[in-house]
């Protein structure tokens, strides 16, 4: 059954840009001239359309069987196709999350994306065949479009298995907060409270699944986590009392920071990032139990050459891979962290709850020491209190 809907879609997202050299010019830590010239959008305020069609368009049938079939004719049992939902899945991670999925020809991906013509490009040329994904409009920079995503998915009438919140937005050279539809500043609005919505909302649908193993999945990051080198590299997170949060984050007589301070876009991805690691924490506390969901997150490795770096200055993109190659080790290709990924939303042996998975040398995965932060169950219970007054729960 093919649906097709194509609504339009008003705008969102409120940019508010300064020209002029980039404040913390600094690659690897290690500042630039002072000067150095990167952006020259005017300045000011700018209202920016981001995109115009909503689209769904599913290639393949209703997938509404039950979960395990007796099929093959020795009588033995087989699982049907799961359904995953991936955020960001236009490019990076979340791309090669999908195309690794849809490879093993057990998952179908649904491709949550705010680009559709990008998503569908992106999906073609990774060579994914045509019927095992579909691409449904979500821009996370958006409360109303992230319900909207959730009202098309339950009309696709798939079963939802597992979800993943991949998403995200990395902002090191801005001057000024940008801020999304809703008046949050723009990291911790998508990263965090944007998916923190649409988990929300999809908690139900993934209770309902009748998939032996149904997961939400949260990407999380070592730069988030201060009991690492790379978390101590400055500036680190840090909620702090969350007073920032708890005004709105709007930067309206308010910080744009959750812990109230100067805004830092380089801090807010660092601090939305906590918050994902956080909120899956909560997830597993709070649901685990009665729905039988497994909540998990991950440091997939740094994977140094995607498109998050897309905003940082142009020798920070040319010699950020050798150096997490050469020096820290720490790099990952996207191929390989797509399947350390995909390995979290199907592995038999990756079911375990409120873990937060990363892999060894070997590419091996383990269950990882999060920050004292990360793992702070009061601060927690906190963010999410707190972030479910901001996205209209509470
Ligand atoms: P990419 O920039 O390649 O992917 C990010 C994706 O998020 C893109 O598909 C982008 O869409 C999408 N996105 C951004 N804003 C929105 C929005 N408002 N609504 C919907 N989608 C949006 O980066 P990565 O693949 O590196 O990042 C994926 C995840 O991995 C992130 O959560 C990141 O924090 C995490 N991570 C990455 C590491 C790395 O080294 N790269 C290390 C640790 C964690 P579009 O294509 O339209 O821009
Ligand atoms: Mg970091 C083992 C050391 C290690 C690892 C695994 C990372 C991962 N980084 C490490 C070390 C260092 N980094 C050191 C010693 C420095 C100072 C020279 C350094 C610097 C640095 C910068 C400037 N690193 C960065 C940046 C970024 O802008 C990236 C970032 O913070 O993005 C939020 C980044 C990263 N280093 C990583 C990883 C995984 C990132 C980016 C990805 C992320 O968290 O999403």
């Amino acid at each position: 059954m093919a649906l097709q809907a194509a609504t339009s879609f008003l705008p969102c997202a409120l940019s508010a840009r300064k020209e002029g050299a980039v404040k913390d010019s600094a690659f690897l830590g290690v500042r630039l001239a002072d000067g150095l010239k990167l952006e020259t959008s005017a300045l000011g305020l700018r209202t920016k359309r981001v995109s115009t069609s909503v689209a769904i368009r599913a290639q393949t049938a209703a997938v509404s069987s039950p979960s395990v079939t007796p099929a093959s004719p020795s009588g033995k049992q087989t699982l049907r196709k799961g359904t995953a939902i991936i955020t960001g899945a236009s490019s990076g991670l979340g791309l090669a999350t999908a195309k690794a999925l849809a490879e093993t020809g057990r998952w179908h991906v649904i491709m949550a994306c705010r680009d559709y013509l990008k998503a569908s490009l992106a999906a073609k040329n990774a060579g994914m065949e045509k019927g095992s994904y579909t691409i449904v409009h979500l821009d996370l920079a958006s409360l109303d479009s992230v319900r909207q995503f959730v009202r098309n998915v339950r009309q696709l009438e798939m079963p939802v298995d597992v979800v993943v919140c991949n998403a995200a937005v990395y902002r090191p050279t801005a001057k000024e907060p940008s801020f999304t539809a809703d008046g949050f500043e723009m990291s911790v609005g998508v990263n965090h409270l944007g998916h923190f919505l649409l988990a929300r909302e999809l908690l139900s649908d993934l209770t309902s699944s009748d998939y032996p193993s149904k997961r939400l999945i949260i990407v999380g990051s070592i730069t988030g986590n201060t009991n690492t080198l790379a978390g101590n590299v400055p500036p680190k997170a840090n909620l702090g009392d969350l007073r920032g949060l708890a005004a709105g984050l709007n930067g309206v007589g308010t910080s744009a920071m959750i812990d109230g301070g100067e805004f830092d876009g380089a801090k807010a991805y660092k601090d939305s990032k906590v918050c994902n690691m956080l909120t899956m924490q909560e997830f597993h506390r709070r649901h685990h139990e009665a729905t039988g969901v497994t909540f998990a997150s991950l440091y997939p490795g740094c994977i140094a050459t995607t498109g998050l770096f897309r905003e940082h200055v142009p020798l920070f993109r040319l010699l950020f891979p050798p150096f997490q190659k050469y020096v820290t080790k720490g790099y990952v290709s996207e191929e390989e962290a797509g399947k350390r990924l995909a390995q979290v939303v199907g592995d038999p042996s990756l079911t375990k709850s409120g873990v937060y998975w990363s892999w060894n040398k070997n590419s091996a995965s383990f269950e990882n020491q999060l920050s004292e932060e990360a793992s702070d169950p009061e601060k927690a219970r906190k963010v999410w209190e707190l972030s479910e007054k901001l996205v209209g729960l509470a």
